[in-house]
């Protein structure tokens, strides 16, 4: 059994993503090599960390306006991020010049309904349906994701995920959303990784609400649970031409190199971070580690309700965990070292594309074999608050490996339908500020002025052709 704070602890290892020199790890023969033509290119992003413009035409607060800059590694926020608010033409303008086909952005909540409950602002809507009008335009399919961490202020003072409430707010405003969009959006995501949201804003604290609880797990990890299954029965009850989806971030939870008490410490880490989310939304159940954390707020038929067919699953990549024994700790468990000598990425984790295969093979063999896209993957410049790294061969070298990764596992029977490189234009990455910066476009803080960096020509390059080079 593991403890809620072993399992903080772990999280904090895994909730956060990142590059450096890399090698080979997917022998892919020159033939399989090639993308169908069908698949689907693109580039994600989240409202909170590109838009800016956070008190502009009756946007209310969320949780992240007041999450302390003293928390953020450049004591920075994200009032002006990308200014995508404004400068959202440019940016479509950028995914369509790169011959991109699709765009995974999210919708801010607080901009919808401002309060989080009640008043709809109207102005909120209209700027979705302006940039999901310019992406049309230029012949570029638009994801939605409803969720991506940026709760009304308001709902957070009323209990935020703890609350049962909260889901029932989620749906109301998911189902605005639909009416607005969903002549044009056929595509929701309807969360984004919402365990690392459960472990780095409720029980470390390194991200909003800022809230240190460890007996915060449970109720927060069902209630994002129920709002999404219900929010994928409102959509599917407002549209029956959607496709339907929720994005995790998913990670193999290997033991760090030492005792052979870290292979336990590993697994427990996996059943809770992993399963937590995957085996309510296809088995109806809890992981057998994770029901006592849930016990209390298990309602009859929340089950029923959770377990919804998707149409897609959203998987996001970056890099494995690594976890250990610790008699220190309650748990018994704590993030470790990956093993010596490994590549690491920005933020001192392993690259290894094979725990992308991992991941795929469990979705085959133990998850009914879903239809999946990759809905983020990437890798961030060293970290520095001057300027990006324009010449980023790594990234190049970074992406190539991911997606062959992909592309093993398409050839080995994975349904995967597409790829959404995290991100476009460097932006605000949360507790890390502007220091850590993953885009395939550069911005000039001061003049906002983009500028594309190596990795978006070749990003271009394999959009348009669907061709993995071999580097
Ligand atoms: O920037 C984040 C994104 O919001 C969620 N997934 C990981 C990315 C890189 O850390």
């Amino acid at each position: 059994m593991i403890s809620r704070r072993g399992l903080a602890l772990g999280a904090g290892a895994a909730a956060l993503a990142g590059c450096a020199k890399q090698g080979p790890v997917v022998n892919l023969p020159p033939r399989e090599r090639q993308f169908p033509s069908d698949f689907a290119w693109g580039v994600a992003t989240s409202a909170f960390q590109i838009e800016g413009a956070l008190t502009a035409d009756g946007r209310g607060p969320s949780i992240w306006d007041v999450f302390p800059r003293s928390k953020i590694a450049d004591a920075s926020d994200g009032a002006e991020a990308n200014d995508s608010y404004h400068r959202y033409g440019e940016d479509v303008a950028l995914i369509a010049d790169a011959g991109l086909k699709a765009y995974r952005f999210s919708i801010a909540w607080p901009r919808v309904v401002p309060e989080g409950a009640g008043a709809v602002n109207q102005a909120g809507l209209d700027y979705y349906s302006r940039l999901v009008d310019a992406q049309l335009a230029r012949g570029v399919v638009p994801y939605a994701t409803l969720f991506h961490w940026d709760l009304p202020l308001a709902l957070q003072e009323r209990g935020g995920w703890r609350a049962r409430d909260t889901t029932s707010r989620f749906v109301e405003y998911a189902q605005l959303v639909v009416q607005a969009l969903g002549d044009r959006v056929k595509h929701f995501i309807v969360m984004n990784e919402p365990m690392v949201h459960v472990f780095a804003g409720h029980v470390l604290g390194v991200h909003a609400p800022g809230l240190a609880d460890a007996s915060l797990i449970g109720p927060v990890t069902h209630h994002l649970n129920l709002a999404q299954g219900m929010a994928m029965q409102a959509l599917r009850a407002a549209r029956s031409d959607l496709a339907v989806g929720t994005t995790l971030a998913l990670t193999p939870s290997r033991p760090s190199p030492g005792l052979f008490l870290n292979e336990a410490a590993a697994k427990g880490f996996d059943r809770v971070w992993n399963g937590a989310f995957l085996d309510p939304l296809f088995k109806g159940r809890y992981p057998e580690t994770a029901r006592d954390f849930v016990k209390d707020v298990v309602r009859d038929g929340d089950m029923e309700t959770i377990r919804q067919p998707v149409d897609f699953l959203g998987v996001n990549y970056y890099a494995p965990a690594h976890m250990r024994f610790d008699l220190m700790s309650d748990a018994h468990i704590a993030p470790g070292d990956p093993p010596e000598g490994g590549e690491l990425d920005a933020f001192g984790r392993q690259i290894d594309p094979g725990g992308l295969s991992e991941v795929l093979n469990w979705l085959r063999s133990d998850y009914g074999n879903p239809r999946v896209l990759i809905t983020e993957n990437g890798c961030s410049d060293p970290f520095s608050t001057g300027p990006a790294v324009i010449e980023d061969g790594f990234r190049v070298a970074y992406v190539r490996r991911h997606l062959e990764a992909v592309k093993r596992a398409m050839e080995d029977g994975s349904p995967i339908g597409g790829y959404f490189h995290w991100t476009l234009v460097d932006n605000w990455e949360w507790a890390e500020g502007y220091r850590s910066k993953f885009g395939l476009v550069a911005q000039d803080r001061t003049t906002g002025v983009r500028t594309p960096k190596a990795s978006y020509a070749w990003f271009k390059a394999l959009a348009e052709t669907g061709a993995l080079d071999q580097g």
